[in-house]
Protein backbone atom coordinates (compact mmCIF):
# COMPACT_ATOMS: atom_id res chain seq x y z
CA UNK A 1 0.00 0.00 0.00
CA UNK A 2 2.70 2.60 0.05
CA UNK A 3 3.70 2.57 -3.05
CA UNK A 4 -0.31 3.26 -3.88
CA UNK A 5 0.30 6.54 -1.14
CA UNK A 6 3.21 7.82 -2.79
CA UNK A 7 1.70 7.86 -6.02
CA UNK A 8 -1.24 9.47 -4.71
CA UNK A 9 1.16 12.11 -3.30
CA UNK A 10 3.08 12.32 -6.59
CA UNK A 11 -0.27 12.31 -8.79
CA UNK A 12 -1.69 15.34 -6.26
CA UNK A 13 1.38 17.59 -6.04
CA UNK A 14 2.42 17.04 -10.28
CA UNK A 15 6.24 16.35 -9.21
CA UNK A 16 8.77 13.28 -10.04
CA UNK A 17 6.34 12.54 -13.25
CA UNK A 18 7.88 12.83 -16.40
CA UNK A 19 7.32 11.57 -20.09
CA UNK A 20 9.82 9.77 -21.99
CA UNK A 21 9.75 9.84 -25.95
CA UNK A 22 10.54 6.96 -28.13
CA UNK A 23 10.81 7.56 -31.94
CA UNK A 24 8.75 5.43 -34.63
CA UNK A 25 10.77 5.86 -37.63
CA UNK A 26 9.69 5.07 -41.46
CA UNK A 27 11.01 1.73 -42.65
CA UNK A 28 11.74 2.82 -46.29
CA UNK A 29 13.45 6.16 -45.34
CA UNK A 30 14.80 6.15 -42.09
CA UNK A 31 13.01 9.32 -41.42
CA UNK A 32 11.54 10.22 -37.86
CA UNK A 33 7.34 10.08 -38.46
CA UNK A 34 6.18 9.66 -34.75
CA UNK A 35 6.57 9.03 -31.44
CA UNK A 36 5.27 7.32 -28.28
CA UNK A 37 4.87 8.95 -24.90
CA UNK A 38 6.36 6.64 -21.82
CA UNK A 39 5.47 7.82 -18.36
CA UNK A 40 8.27 7.77 -15.80
CA UNK A 41 8.39 7.94 -12.21
CA UNK A 42 11.06 9.22 -9.92
CA UNK A 43 10.64 8.02 -6.73
CA UNK A 44 11.10 9.90 -3.58
CA UNK A 45 13.65 7.61 -2.00
CA UNK A 46 13.14 4.57 -4.29
CA UNK A 47 14.65 6.05 -7.54
CA UNK A 48 13.34 5.53 -11.30
CA UNK A 49 10.39 2.98 -11.06
CA UNK A 50 9.33 1.29 -14.30
CA UNK A 51 5.66 2.21 -15.43
CA UNK A 52 5.44 -2.13 -15.39
CA UNK A 53 5.24 -1.86 -11.55
CA UNK A 54 3.38 1.41 -10.86
CA UNK A 55 0.64 1.27 -13.86
CA UNK A 56 -1.44 -1.98 -12.22
CA UNK A 57 -1.19 0.05 -8.67
CA UNK A 58 -2.25 2.79 -10.24
CA UNK A 59 -5.28 0.95 -12.28
CA UNK A 60 -6.32 -0.76 -8.92
CA UNK A 61 -6.52 1.74 -7.44
CA UNK A 62 -8.23 3.94 -9.62
CA UNK A 63 -5.59 6.55 -9.69
CA UNK A 64 -5.16 5.82 -13.26
CA UNK A 65 -7.72 8.35 -14.07
CA UNK A 66 -5.42 11.47 -12.40
CA UNK A 67 -2.84 10.36 -13.29
CA UNK A 68 -4.06 9.76 -17.20
CA UNK A 69 -5.11 13.39 -17.15
CA UNK A 70 -1.35 14.07 -15.92
CA UNK A 71 0.22 12.30 -18.77
CA UNK A 72 -2.46 13.97 -21.33
CA UNK A 73 -1.07 17.25 -19.84
CA UNK A 74 2.39 16.55 -19.97
CA UNK A 75 2.19 15.70 -23.70
CA UNK A 76 0.45 18.62 -24.43
CA UNK A 77 2.23 20.80 -22.67
CA UNK A 78 5.32 19.27 -24.67
CA UNK A 79 3.79 19.61 -27.88
CA UNK A 80 2.60 23.55 -27.26
CA UNK A 81 6.08 24.14 -25.76
CA UNK A 82 7.92 22.78 -29.33
CA UNK A 83 5.38 24.77 -30.92
CA UNK A 84 5.87 28.13 -29.30
CA UNK A 85 9.85 27.19 -29.93
CA UNK A 86 9.13 27.07 -33.67
CA UNK A 87 9.74 23.13 -33.54
CA UNK A 88 7.38 21.12 -36.25
CA UNK A 89 6.45 18.23 -33.71
CA UNK A 90 5.78 14.53 -34.65
CA UNK A 91 2.18 12.98 -33.71
CA UNK A 92 2.90 11.79 -29.83
CA UNK A 93 1.22 8.76 -29.02
CA UNK A 94 -0.13 8.16 -25.48
CA UNK A 95 -1.24 5.04 -23.79
CA UNK A 96 -4.63 3.81 -22.20
CA UNK A 97 -5.34 1.61 -19.59
CA UNK A 98 -8.89 0.02 -19.65
CA UNK A 99 -9.70 2.20 -16.99
CA UNK A 100 -9.14 5.61 -18.75
CA UNK A 101 -10.46 4.51 -21.87
CA UNK A 102 -14.18 3.58 -20.37
CA UNK A 103 -13.96 6.79 -18.28
CA UNK A 104 -17.07 8.73 -18.37
CA UNK A 105 -16.33 11.83 -19.76
CA UNK A 106 -12.84 10.86 -21.27
CA UNK A 107 -13.52 12.06 -24.62
CA UNK A 108 -14.53 15.47 -22.74
CA UNK A 109 -11.45 15.46 -20.64
CA UNK A 110 -9.16 15.13 -24.03
CA UNK A 111 -11.18 17.88 -25.71
CA UNK A 112 -11.14 20.32 -22.85
CA UNK A 113 -7.14 19.46 -22.56
CA UNK A 114 -6.48 20.01 -26.65
CA UNK A 115 -8.40 23.44 -26.20
CA UNK A 116 -6.40 24.42 -22.80
CA UNK A 117 -3.03 23.71 -24.42
CA UNK A 118 -4.80 24.74 -28.24
CA UNK A 119 -3.02 22.10 -29.57
CA UNK A 120 -4.74 19.90 -32.65
CA UNK A 121 -6.20 16.65 -32.42
CA UNK A 122 -4.27 15.13 -35.07
CA UNK A 123 -0.41 16.26 -32.90
CA UNK A 124 -1.58 13.15 -30.69
CA UNK A 125 -2.84 9.38 -30.80
CA UNK A 126 -3.90 6.34 -28.41
CA UNK A 127 -2.56 3.38 -28.20
CA UNK A 128 -4.79 0.64 -26.19
CA UNK A 129 -4.43 -3.21 -26.11
CA UNK A 130 -7.18 -5.97 -27.38
CA UNK A 131 -8.03 -6.60 -23.73
CA UNK A 132 -9.44 -2.95 -23.39
CA UNK A 133 -12.36 -3.84 -25.97
CA UNK A 134 -12.97 -7.10 -25.24
CA UNK A 135 -16.44 -8.39 -24.37
CA UNK A 136 -17.76 -4.37 -25.18
CA UNK A 137 -17.25 -4.27 -28.89
CA UNK A 138 -20.18 -2.16 -29.83
CA UNK A 139 -19.27 0.63 -27.04
CA UNK A 140 -15.89 0.31 -27.71
CA UNK A 141 -16.08 1.19 -31.75
CA UNK A 142 -18.62 4.09 -30.81
CA UNK A 143 -15.78 5.87 -28.45
CA UNK A 144 -12.96 5.08 -31.08
CA UNK A 145 -15.35 6.76 -33.57
CA UNK A 146 -15.73 9.75 -31.74
CA UNK A 147 -11.75 9.89 -31.10
CA UNK A 148 -11.53 9.61 -34.87
CA UNK A 149 -13.92 12.29 -35.69
CA UNK A 150 -11.93 14.31 -33.25
CA UNK A 151 -8.94 13.75 -35.57
CA UNK A 152 -7.13 11.82 -32.81
CA UNK A 153 -5.46 8.54 -34.61
CA UNK A 154 -5.74 4.91 -32.78
CA UNK A 155 -3.64 2.38 -32.59
CA UNK A 156 -3.66 -1.23 -31.23
CA UNK A 157 -0.96 -1.70 -29.14
CA UNK A 158 0.95 -5.20 -28.68
CA UNK A 159 -0.97 -6.53 -31.41
CA UNK A 160 -0.89 -10.58 -32.09
CA UNK A 161 -1.38 -11.39 -28.21
CA UNK A 162 -4.40 -10.37 -27.44
CA UNK A 163 -7.57 -12.65 -28.01
CA UNK A 164 -9.59 -10.01 -31.19
CA UNK A 165 -11.28 -12.15 -33.47
CA UNK A 166 -9.76 -11.85 -37.27
CA UNK A 167 -13.41 -10.73 -38.58
CA UNK A 168 -14.18 -8.72 -35.21
CA UNK A 169 -10.48 -6.40 -36.29
CA UNK A 170 -12.28 -5.98 -39.21
CA UNK A 171 -14.58 -3.65 -37.27
CA UNK A 172 -12.72 -1.39 -35.56
CA UNK A 173 -11.99 1.80 -36.47
CA UNK A 174 -8.53 2.10 -35.98
CA UNK A 175 -5.71 3.62 -38.18
CA UNK A 176 -2.74 1.31 -36.76
CA UNK A 177 -1.54 -2.23 -35.75
CA UNK A 178 1.45 -2.60 -33.52
CA UNK A 179 2.77 -5.85 -33.44
CA UNK A 180 4.08 -6.64 -30.25
CA UNK A 181 7.53 -7.06 -29.85
CA UNK A 182 7.30 -10.69 -28.46
CA UNK A 183 6.75 -11.52 -32.27
CA UNK A 184 9.97 -9.30 -33.80
CA UNK A 185 12.52 -10.82 -31.17
CA UNK A 186 12.33 -14.41 -32.52
CA UNK A 187 12.78 -12.68 -36.43
CA UNK A 188 15.53 -14.87 -37.79
CA UNK A 189 15.90 -17.34 -35.07
CA UNK A 190 16.09 -20.81 -36.23
CA UNK A 191 12.58 -21.99 -34.83
CA UNK A 192 10.24 -22.84 -37.46
CA UNK A 193 7.48 -20.38 -38.75
CA UNK A 194 9.03 -17.55 -36.64
CA UNK A 195 7.94 -14.62 -39.20
CA UNK A 196 4.75 -16.35 -39.85
CA UNK A 197 2.98 -14.17 -37.22
CA UNK A 198 4.12 -10.73 -38.51
CA UNK A 199 3.39 -12.18 -42.31
CA UNK A 200 0.03 -12.55 -41.48
CA UNK A 201 -0.63 -9.72 -39.23
CA UNK A 202 1.21 -7.27 -42.43
CA UNK A 203 -1.40 -8.94 -44.88
CA UNK A 204 -4.14 -8.35 -42.35
CA UNK A 205 -2.96 -4.79 -42.02
CA UNK A 206 -2.55 -4.33 -45.95
CA UNK A 207 -5.95 -5.78 -46.52
CA UNK A 208 -7.54 -3.30 -43.75
CA UNK A 209 -5.38 -0.55 -45.34
CA UNK A 210 -3.68 -0.02 -41.55
CA UNK A 211 -0.55 1.32 -40.85
CA UNK A 212 1.86 -0.94 -39.37
CA UNK A 213 4.46 -0.87 -36.68
CA UNK A 214 7.14 -3.26 -35.85
CA UNK A 215 8.02 -2.85 -31.97
CA UNK A 216 11.10 -4.04 -30.08
CA UNK A 217 13.19 -3.99 -33.05
CA UNK A 218 17.21 -3.94 -31.53
CA UNK A 219 18.81 -5.18 -34.78
CA UNK A 220 19.85 -4.40 -38.13
CA UNK A 221 18.87 -8.08 -39.27
CA UNK A 222 15.17 -7.33 -37.49
CA UNK A 223 14.94 -4.15 -39.53
CA UNK A 224 16.06 -6.08 -42.88
CA UNK A 225 13.44 -8.77 -41.89
CA UNK A 226 10.73 -6.65 -41.48
CA UNK A 227 11.54 -5.40 -44.98
CA UNK A 228 11.08 -8.27 -46.54
CA UNK A 229 7.23 -8.29 -44.59
CA UNK A 230 6.68 -4.55 -46.04
CA UNK A 231 6.57 -3.13 -42.08
CA UNK A 232 6.27 0.65 -42.68
CA UNK A 233 7.59 1.85 -39.33
CA UNK A 234 10.05 0.58 -36.64
CA UNK A 235 10.00 1.37 -33.07
CA UNK A 236 13.00 -0.15 -31.15
CA UNK A 237 16.67 0.16 -29.32
CA UNK A 238 17.77 0.05 -33.11
CA UNK A 239 16.22 3.56 -33.63
CA UNK A 240 16.13 5.10 -30.34
CA UNK A 241 15.28 4.40 -26.71
CA UNK A 242 12.41 6.27 -25.27
CA UNK A 243 14.68 9.45 -24.21
CA UNK A 244 13.90 12.98 -22.19
CA UNK A 245 12.67 15.48 -24.26
CA UNK A 246 15.28 17.32 -24.57
CA UNK A 247 16.87 14.40 -26.16
CA UNK A 248 14.05 14.01 -28.09
CA UNK A 249 14.15 17.64 -29.15
CA UNK A 250 16.87 17.36 -30.10
CA UNK A 251 15.97 14.47 -32.61
CA UNK A 252 13.17 16.52 -33.67
CA UNK A 253 15.57 19.38 -34.69
CA UNK A 254 17.90 17.35 -36.42
CA UNK A 255 15.69 16.48 -39.42
CA UNK A 256 16.37 17.75 -42.14
O1 LIG B 1 7.96 2.63 -20.57
P1 LIG B 1 8.10 1.17 -20.62
O2 LIG B 1 8.89 1.21 -21.65
O3 LIG B 1 8.78 0.55 -19.50
O4 LIG B 1 6.55 0.79 -20.53
C1 LIG B 1 6.08 -0.30 -19.84
C2 LIG B 1 4.57 -0.41 -19.97
O5 LIG B 1 3.92 0.70 -19.33
C3 LIG B 1 4.08 -0.45 -21.40
O6 LIG B 1 3.13 -1.50 -21.51
C4 LIG B 1 3.40 0.85 -21.59
O7 LIG B 1 2.30 0.73 -22.47
C5 LIG B 1 2.95 1.23 -20.19
N1 LIG B 1 2.91 2.69 -20.07
C6 LIG B 1 3.93 3.54 -20.24
N2 LIG B 1 3.53 4.82 -20.10
C7 LIG B 1 2.19 4.77 -19.89
C8 LIG B 1 1.18 5.77 -19.72
O8 LIG B 1 1.40 6.98 -19.77
N3 LIG B 1 -0.10 5.33 -19.48
C9 LIG B 1 -0.41 4.01 -19.44
N4 LIG B 1 -1.69 3.69 -19.21
N5 LIG B 1 0.51 3.05 -19.64
C10 LIG B 1 1.79 3.42 -19.86
O1 LIG C 1 3.40 -2.03 -24.21
P1 LIG C 1 4.11 -0.91 -24.89
O2 LIG C 1 4.36 -1.17 -26.32
O3 LIG C 1 3.49 0.42 -24.68
O4 LIG C 1 5.53 -0.86 -24.21
C1 LIG C 1 6.54 -0.03 -24.56
C2 LIG C 1 7.70 -0.63 -23.80
O5 LIG C 1 8.61 -1.29 -24.70
C3 LIG C 1 8.50 0.38 -23.06
O6 LIG C 1 8.77 -0.18 -21.83
C4 LIG C 1 9.79 0.49 -23.87
O7 LIG C 1 10.87 0.87 -23.05
C5 LIG C 1 9.93 -0.92 -24.37
N1 LIG C 1 10.76 -1.02 -25.56
C6 LIG C 1 10.84 -0.14 -26.58
N2 LIG C 1 11.71 -0.55 -27.53
C7 LIG C 1 12.21 -1.73 -27.09
C8 LIG C 1 13.17 -2.65 -27.64
O8 LIG C 1 13.72 -2.48 -28.72
N3 LIG C 1 13.42 -3.76 -26.91
C9 LIG C 1 12.82 -4.00 -25.71
N4 LIG C 1 13.16 -5.11 -25.06
N5 LIG C 1 11.91 -3.16 -25.18
C10 LIG C 1 11.60 -2.03 -25.85
MN1 LIG D 1 2.50 1.35 -26.31
NA1 LIG E 1 3.35 -2.51 -27.31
Amino acid sequence: LTMETDLRNTVEHGDGLEMAYQPLVSRQTGALVSAEALLRWHHPTRGLISPDEFIPVAERSGLIIPLGERVLEMVLGQIRTWQDQGIQPVPVAINLSARQFWQEGFIDTVIAKLSHYKVAPSAISFELTESTLLNKQAQGIEILQRLRQLGCRIAIDDFGTGYSSLSYLQELPIDTLKIDRSFTRTLGGEKRGNGAIVAAVSGLARELDLCLVAEGVETQEQWDILGTYQVEMIQGFLTGHPMNSDDFTQRLMARP
